[in-house]
């Protein structure tokens, strides 16, 4: 018997709070982990590629995976220290090429039958990413958007590609795969034409969901400003918004690092939720920028979990991460990062949501804001631990001990 665990029990019942039921739903929320924190958003398809697009993975720290095994390995050794339902989150760069490699537009479902695989085989969902970056013909920063249109109709086709490998996992998986498209196309300098590439844009874009296709669930990322592209973003928040309301089964993703830093995601999420059935969300830490640090268990993130949490909305919000930082141990990140959405979704289940709204509803702030601020030391602590152990993994920080050994054993003979 724990009882620091029963004690806290006792003090969320005594406002209202099931504690087991929140760790049951808690239990069955997946979240989606992104491959590409193993690797810097490297992939495979050829050792020497350098990320493009304007994203950047800053540092050097020693063993990141060059492999798909090595990827793989790193993933299950985070995965062991990680509660809860998972899914991986690859982009096409991924692709497991058995002899010839495929250029973007001719992927095929087979370069993903490895990754198939490996899910299966641990009962993780998959979703993916067409990669619209870190290759010759987006050298120039554009790819739907590019006034060129060979150029254009390659990425097109790499788009409907995508698709078509998201219809084949969903089918292997039998469960829905988020298909998200995210373009880096903006300029630099202040631009001469800020209607032609967004009307390209939405022309692209037209082609690749023409396609009905089973069990893929369309998505596009807006940004404010990507390196280089600082004057002038094509996909930006007002363009893809207005492009999902205006397509049947086409949803925004909110990645809470492509806003100005003064807005915040959380306050986001219910006007989605007012129109959209399917919300997908890229959680990440911007610092400054778009900086894609790990995230913190901090408040934007408490806030984002309770949104989803008080508005039911568990179902409807898909949870997928986006951070890179090479200047830590690369499998500690993703043990951090998801650990924390975790516990911010564990925090939000925990605080007393209906006596919140209905103080607010009638007009109590005094009361409301006492309430929020004495839920902030509440015994949530205690609760985390337990779960973890109910989830076999470790509670505590003794988790890092174990990334200790693994980077001893493992990273390290990578040079
Ligand atoms: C870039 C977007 C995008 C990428 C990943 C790698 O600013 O956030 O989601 O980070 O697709
Ligand atoms: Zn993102």
């Amino acid at each position: 018997m724990n009882n620091r665990f029963e004690e806290a029990k006792q003090r969320y019942a005594k406002i209202g709070v099931d504690v087991d039921r929140a760790l049951d739903i808690l239990s069955n929320k997946p979240i989606s982990i992104h491959c590409w924190q193993g690797d810097d958003v490297g992939g495979f398809e050829n050792k020497d590629a350098a990320l493009s697009g304007g994203i950047q993975a800053t540092g050097n720290y020693p063993g990141k995976a060059r492999t798909p095994e090595e990827l793989m390995a790193d993933f299950d050794k985070a995965a062991s220290l990680i509660p809860g339902k998972k899914r991986i989150n690859l982009h096409a760069i991924y692709a497991v090429f058995d002899g010839e490699k495929a250029d973007r537009d001719k992927l095929q479902p087979k370069h993903f039958a490895r990754w198939v695989e490996y899910a299966k085989s641990r009962g993780y969902g998959i979703d993916f990413n067409p990669t619209f970056f870190s290759h010759p013909l987006a050298a120039d920063g554009l790819t739907l958007t590019h006034p060129d249109e060979k150029i254009r109709k390659f990425w097109i086709g790499h788009g409907i590609a995508c698709r078509r490998i998201a219809a084949y996992i969903a089918k292997e998986l039998g469960g829905p795969v988020l298909n998200n498209v995210w373009i880096p196309d903006g300029y630099k300098n202040i631009p001469s034409d800020r209607l032609g590439p967004r009307l390209r844009l939405k022309d692209s874009l037209d082609k690749i969901f023409e396609e009905k296709l089973d069990g893929v669930i369309d998505s596009v990322e807006s940004k404010v400003f990507g390196i280089g592209v600082e004057a002038y973003t094509a996909g930006s928040s007002e363009f893809y918004l207005n492009y999902a309301a205006n397509s049947e089964g086409v949803y925004p993703l909110l990645d809470n690092g492509h806003y100005h830093p003064t807005e915040f995601v959380s306050d986001k999420i219910s006007s989605l939720l007012a129109f959209f059935d399917i919300i997908p969300l890229h959680i990440t830490r911007p610092v400054r920028w778009d900086s894609d640090h790990v995230v913190l268990f901090e408040d934007e993130i408490k806030e984002i979990a309770i949104e989803i949490v008080r508005n039911n909305a568990l179902d409807r919000v898909l949870i997928g991460l986006d951070f890179f930082d090479a200047s830590i141990n690369r499998v500690a990140a993703w043990v951090i990062g998801t650990r924390n959405v975790q516990k911010a979704l564990l925090y939000a289940l925990l605080q007393p949501n209906e006596r919140m709204r209905e103080l607010q509803d009638k007009g109590m702030f005094t009361e409301l804001m006492a309430l929020q601020e004495e839920m902030k030391t509440y015994p949530f602590g205690d609760v985390w631990e337990h779960y973890c152990k109910l989830q076999k993994v470790p509670h505590d920080q003794s988790w890092f001990d174990q990334i200790k050994k693994y980077e001893s054993e493992v990273l390290s003979n990578r040079n």
